[in-house]
Order: C-alpha cells, then sequence, then structure tokens
C-alpha cells in the first residue's frame, strides 16, 4: 500500500447493513418454491449480484429453472427487497462509517462508492450519503458483476486516480478478488478467516482512521 489517494467503499456490509433485507426477501422466495434458505446459505450470496445470487439459491433447492421463469423470480425478489429497503435511513448506517468517510475528506482523500447493487441509489438516498462520494458506481454503470474488477476500474478512472494509489474496503471474498484483479489495495471488512485475501482485515470502519491508513502505507 503505497500513498493512497481514494478510499473505494463498497455498499452492502461496509456502510450498510443491507444483507439482512436481502436475506429475508431469497429466504421468504426459497420457501415459496418449498425448500429452506438458512444464514449460512446467505453468506453465499454476498457480494455475489442478484442473478448469480438466484442460481445459487436454485442450487440449494436443486431446480432447475427456465430463464424466464428465473427473470421472474428476481424481479418478486427485488419488490420485496426494495419494499424493505425503502424503509430505511441514517440510522442504518453502519458504526464508523461517517465519521471515517468525512474524515477522508477533511484530508483530500477522494471517495467513491463501488456497489454490485443495483438499488444502490435508494439506499445512499435514503441514508443521506450521497454527500460523501466524490463518484459513485454501482450495478446500474456495470456489465461485469464483482470479482470482476470493472466496478472498481471504473470508480478509479472517475476519481482520476492511479488503480495502484487506491485502496478498496469490502466485506466479501468476491469484491476483495475484484480489488485485487483492479491492482488495489484492499481492507477487508469482517473476519480475517474468510477475508484471508484482504492486505489487512478491521471488524468495521469504526476502528479506521486515516491515522491507521498511514500508519498502514509505511508497514
Ligand atoms: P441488487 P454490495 C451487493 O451489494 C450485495 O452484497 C449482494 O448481496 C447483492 O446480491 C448485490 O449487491 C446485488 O444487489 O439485487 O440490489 O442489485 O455488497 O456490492 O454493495
Ligand atoms: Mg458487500
Amino acid at each position: 500500500m503505497t500513498h493512497i489517494q481514494a478510499c473505494l467503499f463498497d455498499l452492502d456490509g461496509v456502510l450498510v447493513d443491507t444483507a439482512k433485507y436481502h436475506y429475508l426477501a431469497w429466504k421468504r422466495l426459497a420457501n415459496e418454491l418449498g425448500f429452506d434458505f438458512t444464514e449460512q446459505d446467505n453468506e453465499r450470496l454476498k457480494g455475489v449480484s442478484r442473478m448469480a445470487s438466484l442460481d445459487i439459491l436454485l442450487s440449494i433447492g436443486k431446480l432447475t429453472l427456465s430463464e424466464a421463469k428465473k427473470q421472474e423470480l428476481a424481479a418478486r425478489k427485488n419488490d420485496w427487497y426494495v419494499e424493505s429497503i425503502s424503509q430505511m435511513d441514517h440510522t442504518e448506517i453502519l458504526p464508523g462509517a461517517l465519521v471515517f468517510l468525512q474524515a477522508c475528506r477533511d484530508n483530500g482523500l477522494k471517495t467513491a462508492l463501488g456497489s454490485a447493487s443495483k438499488n444502490a441509489m435508494t439506499i445512499l438516498n435514503n441514508t443521506g450519503l450521497i454527500p460523501y462520494f466524490d463518484a459513485i458506481i454501482d450495478g446500474t454503470r456495470t456489465s461485469s458483476a464483482k470479482p470482476d474488477p470493472e466496478v472498481f476500474i471504473l470508480g478509479a478512472q472517475e476519481l482520476n486516480v492511479s488503480p495502484e494509489r487506491c485502496v478498496v474496503f469490502e466485506d466479501a471474498e468476491a469484491g476483495i478478488e475484484a480489488a485485487r484483479r483492479a491492482c488495489m489495495s484492499c481492507i477487508g471488512i469482517g473476519s480475517p478467516t474468510t477475508l484471508s485475501q484482504a492486505d489487512f482485515v478491521i471488524a468495521s470502519l469504526a476502528d479506521m482512521t486515516v491515522e491507521r491508513l498511514k500508519q498502514l502505507e509505511q508497514a
């Protein structure tokens, strides 16, 4: 990690905990299809696109469906999910996120969102996070989902910062792989066991400061 100029943030699991709403909606769909879907199963969906998530869910239920049926089920799940996130407000921002985003801006570090979600703008609007970003890249702006690096490469381009000067904050293995493939540094948010491919792992953004980032640059 050398001379970081920009921080790129994943959304779900890093800035807000929308994983619980994704889980409830996927579980409801699985139950309607006649099988159970556990919280442990849900771990496999983190950071993964909507259609790839549906494929994982259907493999758990041992179901093979037509493309048209899959589109219909994904839309149904998304309607339930959108209903949940429409109720969100700033109280659902995860601990430490706002303080660190503000500290980045106060210290001249550029900030970008790099999310797989096509619903990111709704979440950012409802939680009041939009003013904290110099660039916002979400699932509506990419053609390949994480672990493809596209979302982070676009973010760096929009910030006009070279990838080696970017650090990504990610909670999902697919996102960490995307950051590595984009030639960026990566700080994992969560468990060091699951996120072993990250350069460094912290429990939440409450454990991160600009000073600590500078220390990591020296390491
Ligand atoms: P949507 P992130 C990801 O967001 C979620 O982690 C993942 O569970 C979800 O399937 C994906 O967005 C797509 O979301 O259905 O709203 O387009 O972690 O990349 O911010
Ligand atoms: Mg995430």
